[in-house]
């Protein structure tokens, strides 16, 4: 064919890229293979920056955090079957904890595998990814990529964000058709994300409830975090006084140190507030269900929640203010008279005080610097160098190096925590890490239990690889959980043993990378200050007492008690 001829024609390799590009997607997180790996090379041709990583797992959790931190859709690129399933852990991830995200994943051949005649790679993905995601679309003819994108990045971004799984199949990548009629059949989204406003009957409800509480609680989830209302969020108390309590990934939403901060009267607030409005967090597990006797029994519940199916899923909603959290802010300021709420002084003070108290008791903790190192040591030399510097993002994951790391590292700046979240998943670290590095150009912290670690450690090359600024700190206390359980038969190590000596630091030496190993805080301290001062990729192997921590860390009461175990 001529050049001319060749000029009027495409593809859908190109009308994928195209489609993605017309919606301002930056952005692809993902791992090659058939029958996807041109339309890698055509993205990043193209201008969409694209990242290759070692794992399907944790480019689709790059993508999840990318849309968290972003607001818009991000994007991971799998290939069939076994790619595809690596990537759906990560896409469900996404789905639970109310990210958006799109995960695309190339298929085989649509007749062989329905007939299951045993095709590269055959698995009926769609089928499979349904249970798990927001929704699940396939694209079957070329002219339909643009509408399968359009709809797959509508899908994930509007109402409650979530995981979408799109699937196109090789035949589909690899049509050809007409230039021009091809470019007609892509479309950019208007308004993905149009705003939802609340009944005013529930704003009235709420704020009537509100005006007449005497504990009044808020509780601030990573929901409103994503909201990125951050202005009016501050209004909201700051003006009606009320203390709240922020779930971990709303850390920072205001400052950790704010003084109407209840979360370090956590207990206290729960136990004896009155009315607790819930501001893009959900009582689910992690706020036990709203249940006594770690809640007031009769709390009044209101709710902001952009999914209406959330309201009453564990206690009665009194007043459900269903609708986008800024909607919601700004319909409570318009219909609220000035005055008309105002947290009581008592209830602050009370609050204030056990705060003061907990926060005396901390700083003692804090104080102590044993020998082995404690995990307490460790993290509060990490606090200390990275509260100079609050643009940093800190990904965390772990038990127990989650567990305490949350309570002794505030945060001072909105959308900065980023953590294993709503079902506690291993395995977030290096592809949270990855993406908060690449989204925002900042210096990314990741804090890893040793066994979290494992979970994406191969990423270390891929950190290395695009030079990125992530330092790793690993607290390595040589197990899951704790480094000094015995199999009492004394055959092979017990199941929560890892390698106490195993020296983290040695794998990215290997990759180019700058490797510390530390035994005492000042040795976190100088490492750690060294390791950001550099802006390249680091790893600091943190040598904790093998007996330190507790089994499943705070919530060792989840793990079902039956006879005893080995005696
Ligand atoms: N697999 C996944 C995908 N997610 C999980 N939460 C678990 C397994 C169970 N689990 C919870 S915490 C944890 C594991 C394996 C690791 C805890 O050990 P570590 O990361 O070393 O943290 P430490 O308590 O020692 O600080």
């Amino acid at each position: 064919a001529t050049a001319d001829a060749q000029a009027e024609l495409t593809d859908g390799y190109h009308l994928v890229v195209d489609a993605l590009k017309l919606n301002d997607v930056d952005t692809i997180y993902g791992v090659v293979g058939i029958p996807i790996t041109d339309l890698a090379r055509l993205a990043q041709a193209q201008g969409i920056r694209y990242i290759g990583f070692r794992h399907e797992s944790n480019a689709g959790h790059a993508a999840a955090a990318a849309g968290y931190l972003t607001k818009r859709p991000g994007v991971a690129l799998t290939v069939s079957a076994p790619g595809f399933l690596n990537g759906l852990v990560a896409l469900a991830n996404a789905t639970t904890n109310c990210f958006p995200m799109v995960q695309i994943s190339g298929s085989s051949e649509r007749h062989l595998v329905d007939l299951k005649q045993g095709d590269y790679e055959e698995m009926d993905q769609l089928a499979a990814a349904q249970p798990f995601v927001k929704a699940a679309y396939r694209v079957s003819r070329v002219e339909d990529i643009g509408r399968g994108i359009a709809r797959a990045l509508r899908t994930a971004i509007s109402g409650r964000p979530g995981g979408v799984y799109l699937d196109i199949p090789a035949a589909v990548l690899g049509s050809i058709m007409d230039a021009e009629e091809g470019a007609k059949t892509l479309s950019r989204l208007v308004d993905p994300a149009p705003r939802q406003l609340p009944a005013p009957e529930a704003v009235d409800r709420a704020v009537e409830i509100l005006a007449g509480a005497r504990r009044p609680l808020v509780v601030l989830g990573k929901g409103a975090a994503y909201a990125q209302a951050d202005e009016k969020i501050r209004n909201f108390i700051e003006s009606t006084g009320i203390p709240y309590v922020p779930m971990s990934m709303a850390k920072g939403l205001l400052p950790d140190d704010h003084p109407q901060s209840a979360a370090t009267a956590r207990s206290l607030a729960l136990k004896k507030a009155d009315v607790v409005m819930l501001v893009g967090a959900r009582l689910n597990w992690l706020l036990n269900h709203g249940e006594a006797p770690q809640w007031n029994p009769d709390a009044k519940f209101i709710q902001v929640d952009i999914e209406p199916k959330e309201m009453d899923s564990n206690q009665p909603i009194a007043a459900p203010l269903v609708g986008d959290i800024e909607s919601v802010l700004d319909a409570l300021a318009e219909r609220t008279k000035p005055g008309q709420i105002a947290a009581p002084a008592a209830w602050r003070e009370e609050l204030g005080a056990r705060s003061a108290q907990n926060v005396a008791k901390m700083a003692e903790r804090l104080k102590a610097d044993p020998h082995p190192m404690q995990f307490m040591g460790a993290l509060k030399a990490v606090r200390d160098v990275i509260h100079e510097r609050p643009e940093i993002y800190l990904v965390n994951e772990g038990a127990n190096a989650l567990d305490i790391a949350r309570n002794v590292i505030d945060m001072h700046v909105p959308r900065h925590r980023l953590d294993s979240g709503t079902w506690g998943v291993m395995g977030i670290g290096m592809g949270y890490a990855i993406a908060a590095a690449v989204e925002s150009g900042e210096p990314v912290v990741a804090v890893e239990g040793d066994s979290a670690f494992g979970f994406s450690g191969m990423e270390l090359e891929t950190i290395c690889r695009y030079n990125l600024p992530v330092v790793t700190v690993i607290m390595n206390n040589g197990g899951v959980y704790r480094g000094d359980d015995v199999n009492p038969l004394e055959t092979d190590p017990s199941p929560t043993t890892l390698m106490l000596q195993a020296r983290h630091d040695k794998m990215i030496e290997a990759f180019g990378g700058k490797g510390y190993r530390a035994t005492t805080p000042a040795e976190v301290t100088a490492a750690l200050t060294e390791a950001l001062a550099s802006g390249g990729p680091a790893l600091i192997d943190c040598a904790i007492d093998p007996s330190a921590g507790t089994e499943s860390g705070h919530i060792a009461h989840l793990n079902p008690k039956g006879i005893t175990v080995g005696n």
